[in-house]
């Protein structure tokens, strides 16, 4: 089989399937990235949702028997919804970032990969393939990146000339041969929109990420958040779009290519009082589709209990209370109180009292009387 025949084949066939871009790069390892991986544990800048094992992240025949080349694909998702909901002052609302909205990305991508792998076993009967999506060893960016997908933005992201950094990626390793792609060069250039508007300072340096205090980062954490991050967070339910959305590559892009993506607005931007007593069958059923799902619903419960505190929403009192007094997860009760200390009033003050007559757990005994103890401090001052 000719395989710069077979390449040109595979790229047709792609864009029939719905891979809006694709690139080719040699199975060789990723020497760079190893050692910005290795930097960057040292630093403790990693999330802890990476694979740990460094090498087999940068060496593909670690993967694979005798790889020979790895296939990258991107699929654009939307940055705008068609149709629009909008909270009010008594019904305030979160929001999911882009990265959440419509179809898991996963199961997408890996059906597009698994069409191709398909595609390709029936013309190349000896081709051995191996996909993965986000949750496979390799870094899908270093990936993208080396087979010309997009440059490496300074705000982390693979940028690509077509459809900004609103991309999905996916790879598969293969034991084809194929020309390598020529990588895109860096666009930035003397840009520095994304570090300036990051709210946490967490792209310490152009295309380098303390993880551990990015917004996205934040709000897939279980436990509570740090008390400098609460507000900081705003009504961010799951992820964080910021350092995409001040890009100037990213201006005008919004691609509906894709169904599966579409949003559904009440679950892209849900409302924020009814997710305090979602139950877990409520919780699956409405958001277990989507992407942002897939820590549970301790954090966004968590992340709306924030909202609504950021938002100093005097309606939501009642919802906070309950919770505060009833909900089993001390995460859940001591980030009720630490909401309540922030809308304030005298009926907070008496919920907060009688729950500290109540509560056992430390964590949430403290979070009542720092509650308590700004709101005295405020009725003095
Ligand atoms: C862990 C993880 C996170 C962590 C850490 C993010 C990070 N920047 O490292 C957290 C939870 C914070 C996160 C957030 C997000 N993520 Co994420 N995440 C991942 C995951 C699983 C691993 C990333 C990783 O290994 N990071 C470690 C860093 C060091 O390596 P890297 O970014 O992969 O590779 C680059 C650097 O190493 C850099 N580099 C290498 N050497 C050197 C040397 C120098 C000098 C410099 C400057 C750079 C440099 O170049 C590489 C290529 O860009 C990948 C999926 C995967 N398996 O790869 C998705 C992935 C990166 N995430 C993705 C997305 C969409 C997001 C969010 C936009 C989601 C959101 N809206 O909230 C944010 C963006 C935050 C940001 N600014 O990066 C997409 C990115 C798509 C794209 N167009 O780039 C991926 C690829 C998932 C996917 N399959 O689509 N994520
Ligand atoms: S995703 Fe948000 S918090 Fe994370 S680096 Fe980008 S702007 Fe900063
Ligand atoms: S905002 Fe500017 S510096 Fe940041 S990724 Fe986009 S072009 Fe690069």
């Amino acid at each position: 089989m000719d395989i710069r025949r077979l390449k040109e084949e595979i790229i047709t066939y792609s864009q029939e399937i719905g891979i809006d871009k694709i690139g080719f790069t040699t199975a060789d390892p990723f020497i760079t990235l190893k050692g910005r991986l290795l930097r960057q544990r040292e630093l403790n800048y990693q999330s802890g949702f990476e694979e740990p094992d460094i090498e087999k992240r940068t060496d593909p025949s670690l993967l694979f028997d005798e790889p020979a080349s790895i296939i990258s694909i991107a699929l654009a998702y939307p940055s705008k919804m068609k149709t629009h909901v909008r909270g009010t002052k008594t019904d305030r609302r979160g929001i999911f970032s882009r990265s959440s909205w419509g179809d898991d990305y996963h199961i997408v991508l890996r059906n597009r990969l698994e069409k191709l792998e398909k595609f390709i076993v029936e013309r190349y009967p000896d081709a051995r393939c191996k996909s993965m999506v986000d949750t496979g060893e390799l870094s899908d960016r270093a990936v993208a990146e080396r087979a010309g997908i997009g440059w490496s933005g300074k705000n982390c992201s693979i940028i690509t000339p077509e459809f900004g950094s609103y991309v999905y990626l996916g790879e598969m390793i293969t034991n084809i041969p194929f020309e390598p792609d020529t990588p895109i060069e860096d666009q930035c250039g003397t840009c520095n929109k994304c570090l300036e508007a990051c709210p946490t300072g967490a792209l310490v340096q152009g295309g380098q990420i303390n993880a551990k205090i990015c917004i996205s980062y934040l709000t897939q954490t279980k436990d509570f958040l740090p008390e400098t991050y609460r507000s900081v967070i705003g009504n961010r339910l799951y992820g964080c779009d910021t350092c995409q959305m001040v890009c100037p590559y990213n201006k005008g892009m919004d691609f509906h290519f894709h169904p599966e993506f579409e949003p559904d607005p009440e679950l892209a931007k849900p409302r924020l009082k009814p997710l305090l007593s979602i139950s877990n069958k409520e919780f699956k059923n409405t958001f277990g589709k989507t992407a942002g799902a897939w820590r549970g619903k301790k954090p966004i419960q968590r992340n709306a209990i924030l909202a609504l505190g950021h938002f100093k929403d005097e309606t939501a009192v009642g919802e906070l209370e309950k919770v505060l007094k009833h909900d089993p997860r001390p995460v859940i009760r001591g980030t009720a109180a630490w909401a309540l200390g922030k809308i304030g009033g005298k009926r907070v003050k008496e919920i907060l009292s009688e729950a500290l007559a109540d509560e056992r757990d430390p964590d949430v005994l403290e979070e009542l009387e720092g509650a308590l103890e700004k709101l005295n401090h405020e009725t003095k001052a």
